[in-house]
């Protein structure tokens, strides 16, 4: 005869397999679009790959777990008008489709930059640098061509990129735009985008905005744009950071300063890189570069499980912080969907294994995205 006992172990294990099951079941549902969705859009980085059909899982994942998309390298100067006048619509088009079929909110990134900008825009008919008439007429062109094809399906522009410079004294970065135009090609920016569409809201963009001198020279910068009444509705903090870089209190003191402005805050290209560095961490600008050493690649073979948790605390902080100001901050985008495609595999040192992101290279969700989803339920309670 079957012990009573034995009978309620099976029926326990029963119990216990199903919940397993439903749990798991549960995991493949977890949407950060959704935990989040009374918060702030949670928005991703995607390339043309992943919206076209050729990466039909990653559009899958992207489209269940986001509510904004930026394209990450697609509607940058040099991809939409290469040549004079000749413009390339193909792609920026098809992120617009992608965006609505899947209602995310779709980012323009980004209309004046210094970098990914083709040299003929800076250049006048004679071989000498553009004067600043033309650059004007130029910028204005360009932002009233792309503004204006995209009026009412792009949700926000980043008008202007990474205008400061990382030191001082000078406010902001010694480029062609503010060689030849002067200081005021970012007021112009603005007034330009406003003009092409007055709804989209238009943002200045940064990173290392941590930084309390680069801050303090952003804060200023964005305060004369308010005084001179220049239409900017909000600024992006990239965010590129580190496993203990920049600090938390640093994170939260940014915030707080430009919402003190009046001023919405997007977190628009996070990260958290995993990988030791011996140069200046933190400095996002593309051109920095490393020696390259295997013992700055030590995670070629995998993460070892104390890191991916330190990565899982890092993210859980950050956005502990991120839902504190849930009035001022109204998007966070990662800077891709995973690991394999995060730009920081190749930045400062080209091919290493970086683990910077909440998706991992099979498109297993890391322990770092369940983490910050228990952030969202944690808030609700
Ligand atoms: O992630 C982008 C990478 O694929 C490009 O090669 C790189 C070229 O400059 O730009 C990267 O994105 C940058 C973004 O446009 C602006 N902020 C810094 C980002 C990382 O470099």
């Amino acid at each position: 005869m079957r012990s009573p006992s034995l009978g309620l172990l099976l029926v326990l294990t029963a119990i216990w397999v199903a919940g397993l099951s439903h749990a798991a079941k549960n995991e493949d549902k977890a949407s950060l679009r959704t935990a989040f969705a009374d918060h702030f859009l949670v928005g991703v980085a995607l390339n043309t790959a992943q919206i076209d059909g050729r990466s039909p899982k990653e559009a899958e994942i992207a489209a269940m777990q986001f509510s904004s998309l930026t394209p990450e390298n697609d509607l940058k100067w040099q991809s939409l008008q290469p040549w004079p006048g000749r413009y390339d619509f193909k792609r920026a088009d098809a992120y617009a489709d992608f965006a609505e079929k899947h209602r995310m909110k779709l980012i323009g990134h980004t209309l004046v930059w210094h970098s990914q900008t083709p040299a003929w825009v800076f250049q006048g008919e004679d071989g000498k640098p553009a004067t600043r008439e033309l650059l004007l007429k130029r910028m204005r062109d360009h932002i009233q061509m792309v503004v204006g094809r995209y009026k009412g399906r792009i949700h926000g522009w980043d008008v202007v990129n990474e205008a400061l410079a990382d030191g001082g004294p000078e406010t902001l970065r010694d480029s062609p735009w503010k060689r030849i135009i002067g200081d005021d090609f970012i007021d112009q920016a603005f007034r330009f985008a406003k003009e092409a569409d007055p709804k989209a809201e238009l943002y200045y963009n940064d990173y290392g905005l941590e930084d309390p001198r680069k801050r303090a020279r952003c804060i200023a910068m964005l305060r004369g744009l308010i005084e001179r009444g220049v239409p900017i509705d909000g600024v992006g903090t990239q965010s590129h950071f580190q496993l203990s870089q920049p600090p938390l209190a640093e994170v939260e003191e940014t915030i707080k300063q430009i919402s003190a402005l009046g001023l919405k805050v997007m977190v628009t290209e996070l990260d958290v890189d995993v990988l030791p560095s011996r140069g200046a961490a933190g400095i996002a600008d593309i051109n920095r570069r490393e020696q390259a050493d295997p013992a700055l690649n030590p995670y070629a073979d995998g993460l070892p499980e104390e890191i991916q948790g330190k990565l899982a605390s890092r993210y859980a902080e950050l956005f502990q912080v991120y839902l504190k100001y849930p009035k001022s901050v109204t998007r966070v985008t990662l800077w891709g969907l995973h690991d394999g495609q995060s730009w920081l595999n190749h930045f400062p040192i080209r091919g290493r294994s970086n683990y910077p992101l909440l998706i991992d290279r099979s498109l297993k969700p890391k322990p770092a995205f369940f983490a910050v989803l228990k952030d969202a339920s944690s808030e609700k309670r």
